[in-house]
């Protein structure tokens, strides 16, 4: 009867107060078990309220009835063990095929390399040197209500991951800095990515399209900004992706060796880094460059964008700082970036050094950090 109610559910296929069935095998098992379940407990609470009203009906003092006045009935402490017993056995049985199901990463056609940091994720492309960041996209202004909000709010990234349907995909997941978790419901798949751990999951996806998630762990400030953008395609649109995106990462490269030999004026550098300090830095050093107190420092006035020297500037951002949530952005932004947001850093807000960093001066700050230079001798 079981399997009848869940293969035909009485209200709950298309009710927006249900779970979705998503698009996978393990999103219908998921679904299929929690129908059964909810079932189970529906058919338990009707037995237990149906003896409880009827007794209480039934029993009433009105009709003059008398409580019984007895304990230490073995008889009925032996059955209200054994029976729920009974039950969870029954009901763990499908709840354990499934967890199994889910934990089995075999056989995959593809690996990905999901990384989660304050506050974005990062995709790495096993065996094809194809490898991203991916951040929230929505606008600083609808989040401060001065525009309308967008269909997706906090929900559109930059660079979707992309992925083929039909195919066994294993996620290895890890963590840059704290606890973070990728989760995409229409999946099914929930997995906290652990900092010095690597956690396995994966999806084999039936539907091609569009499906968002969000990171599930709270992670620090702007935790429910780095939401999950996964786009399912058919393999042969899938190839194409790649090969384009090969194309586009080479073509990055070559841009960014050249730039090492440009000298960008000042107000080249200013837009760029305006534009790179508003999108990867005012999250958390603030659009007005004032910091968060107790949390993260002001950058306007700060002695490391003004008096400072400029190699200690530039090691805040190539290096980070060990231990807090200023992170390395040596790999996350290219040498001709980082140049232009520091410049960006030392002329705003006040900041008015007149100094310019360019490209080459990143990529000699790094080259002489790679070797250990001769001043240390
Ligand atoms: C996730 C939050 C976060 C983001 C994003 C971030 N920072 Fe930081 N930043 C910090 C914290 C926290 C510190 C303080 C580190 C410490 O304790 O020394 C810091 C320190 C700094 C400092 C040194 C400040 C000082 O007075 O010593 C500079 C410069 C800096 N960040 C630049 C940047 C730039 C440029 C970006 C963007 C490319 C950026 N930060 C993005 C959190 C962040
Ligand atoms: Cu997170």
């Amino acid at each position: 009867m079981a399997t009848a109610l869940v293969s035909q559910p009485l209200f709950a296929e298309s009710s927006q107060y249900n779970l979705t069935r998503g698009v996978t095998d393990i999103s219908n098992q998921v679904y299929d078990l929690h129908m059964l379940i909810f079932y189970i407990c529906c058919a338990i609470a009707a037995v237990v309220f149906g003896v409880m009203f009827y007794s209480i009906f039934k029993h009433r003092k009105s009709k003059g009835a008398v409580a019984a006045n007895f304990h230490e009935s073995t008889k009925v402490e032996v059955v209200w063990t054994v029976i729920p017993v009974i039950i969870l056995i029954l009901m763990a049985i499908p709840a354990t095929k499934t967890l199994v199901a889910m934990e089995d990463t075999s056989q995959s056609e593809i690996t990905i390399k999901i990384t989660g940091s304050q506050w974005k994720w990062h995709y790495a492309y096993f065996g094809e040197d194809v490898e991203f960041f991916s951040l929230m996209s929505t606008s600083q202004q609808q989040i401060d209500g001065v525009e309308e909000k967008g269909a997706h709010y906090l929900l559109e990234v930059d660079n979707p991951l992309v992925v083929p349907i039909n195919k066994k995909i294993r996620f290895l997941m890890t963590s840059d800095d704290v606890i973070h978790s990728w989760w995409v419901p229409a999946f099914a798949v929930k997995k906290d990515t652990i900092p010095g751990f690597i956690n396995e999951a994966w999806t084999k996806i039936d539907e091609p399209g569009v499906y968002r998630g969000q990171c599930a762990e709270l992670c620090g400030k702007a935790h429910g900004f780095m939401p999950i953008v996964v786009q399912a395609m058919a393999q042969d649109d899938y190839d194409v992706w790649l090969t384009g995106k090969k194309e586009e990462m080479a073509l990055a490269k070559a841009e960014a060796a050249k730039a090492l030999d440009a000298t960008l004026s000042i107000e080249e550098l200013l837009t760029t880094g305006e534009g790179i300090y508003a999108s990867r830095c005012a999250v958390c050093h603030q659009a007005n460059g004032q910091g968060l107190p107790g949390a993260f420092p002001a950058i306007a006035g700060a002695e490391v964008a003004t008096s400072g020297s400029i190699d200690t500037h530039i090691s805040k951002i190539v290096d980070g700082v060990a231990g807090t949530a200023m992170q390395s952005f040596a790999n996350q932004l290219t040498d001709k970036e980082i140049a232009a947001v520091i410049t960006y850093q030392r002329n705003a807000w006040g900041n008015n050094t007149g100094d310019v960093v360019q490209a080459s001066d990143i990529n000699s700050y790094k080259t002489q950090e790679a070797e250990p230079s001769s001043k240390e001798l």
